[in-house]
């Protein structure tokens, strides 16, 4: 495993690049993307498993994005990982550029679905953990992946993601793992100003398991995903109390964390100083697209990926975490890779 100054540091470049994105662009939603960023570092440093020479290698964990708002994260977070540049970061919302507001499908880069209507990249993800429970019943553990997905106060309380919640409890879907960005702001208002609903019991109530963690806190978000990825009846749900525009502050240094305001606008409009923000985050203001992969002449991040299998040598994770060669599948056709 990382250590944990170096996981800080992946996770504070994640806020800063996600902050710039939307300020290069003058349009977008950092706060929650600042506030999400530890969980999404850890995830996919650590816990995520895939082959980065064979993006399209059918027994990869999947990871769904509920809120498309939140995608400077999820660039970031690739771009990390070296599936995105920083050109293609500073295209971030222009019109044909590979990082529109809202991804969709882009397998080779990473990116199996966000979605912009809150509440169905939820549904998206049952879909995958059912299927994926089918195609593991056909072909055995060569398809044992894991579904993660990641959801907002947004898509908690959309009707369409009740309906998937509940199927999936009742159907034990102990290949799901969802992380609940619990940052109780939403687009114009706190989450309590219009639901009081105890999400823990409305989740247990359908069958799942349920986890609160500080969701800023890289020891708590791996002791949760390390529970969860040994359940093996329930589907988990991983509720991360987290900081909306964690690391934002003004030119007085005064704290914009915990604010409406950094929703839905760049970071300036709402107040803040980006380049106070960039250097509370450990940045350069001056070179606010900066990956920082060394710190002390040594590579910040040192396992990227640290888990990966190589899908076209048909090896696979077994359940027991060995490399095995059992269960060989044909390949199938390769998606053609949208534009
Ligand atoms: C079905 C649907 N209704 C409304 C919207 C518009 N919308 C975009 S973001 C948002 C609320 C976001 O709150 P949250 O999900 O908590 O994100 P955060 O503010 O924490 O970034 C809304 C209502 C939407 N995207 N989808
Ligand atoms: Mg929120």
């Amino acid at each position: 495993m990382n250590d944990i100054k170096l996981m800080n540091k992946a996770a504070d470049n994640i806020r800063i690049l996600a902050a710039s994105m939307v300020e290069k662009a003058k349009s977008g939603h950092p706060g929650g993307a600042m506030g999400g960023a530890d969980f999404v570092n850890v995830l996919f440093s650590e816990f995520l498993v895939y082959d980065p020479k064979n993006p399209a290698w059918e027994g990869r964990d999947r990871y769904f994005q509920d809120p498309g708002h939140m995608s400077p994260m999820l660039y970031s977070v690739l771009a990390l990982a070296g599936k995105f540049t920083i050109d293609e970061l500073k295209e971030f919302r222009q019109w044909g550029s590979v990082t529109p507001g809202h991804p969709e499908v882009n397998v080779m880069r990473g990116i199996e679905n966000t979605s912009g209507p809150l509440g169905q990249g939820h549904t998206y993800a049952v879909g995958a953990a059912i299927a994926a429970k089918f195609l593991k019943a056909r072909l055995g553990d060569v398809m044992n992946q894991t579904i993660y997905t990641y959801i907002s106060d947004g898509g908690i309380q959309e009707e369409i993601s009740q309906g998937a919640g509940r199927i999936a409890g009742t159907l034990g879907l102990d290949n799901l793992i969802m992380f609940y960005d619990a940052n109780n702001i939403q687009l114009s208002t706190t989450v309590g100003e219009v639901t009081t609903e105890n999400v823990a019991m409305k989740y247990e109530a359908w069958g799942w398991k349920v986890i609160t963690i500080n969701g800023n806190d890289v020891t708590e978000i791996r002791r949760a995903l390390t529970e969860a990825k040994a359940e093996t009846s329930r589907p988990t749900l991983i509720i991360g109390n987290t900081i909306m525009g964690k690391g934002a502050v003004g030119a007085d240094k005064s704290s914009y964390e915990n604010k409406v305001s950094t929703h839905g606008q760049p970071l300036s409009a709402a107040g803040v100083s980006i380049a106070d923000t960039i250097r509370n985050l450990g940045g350069n203001p001056d070179d606010p697209f900066a990956m920082r992969p060394k710190q002390n002449g040594r590579k910040l991040i040192r396992n990227w990926p640290p888990r990966w299998i190589c899908g076209s040598q048909a090896k696979h994770l077994s359940s027991t975490g060995r490399l095995s060669n059992r269960n060989r599948t044909k390949r199938p056709v390769r998606p053609r890779q949208p534009s």
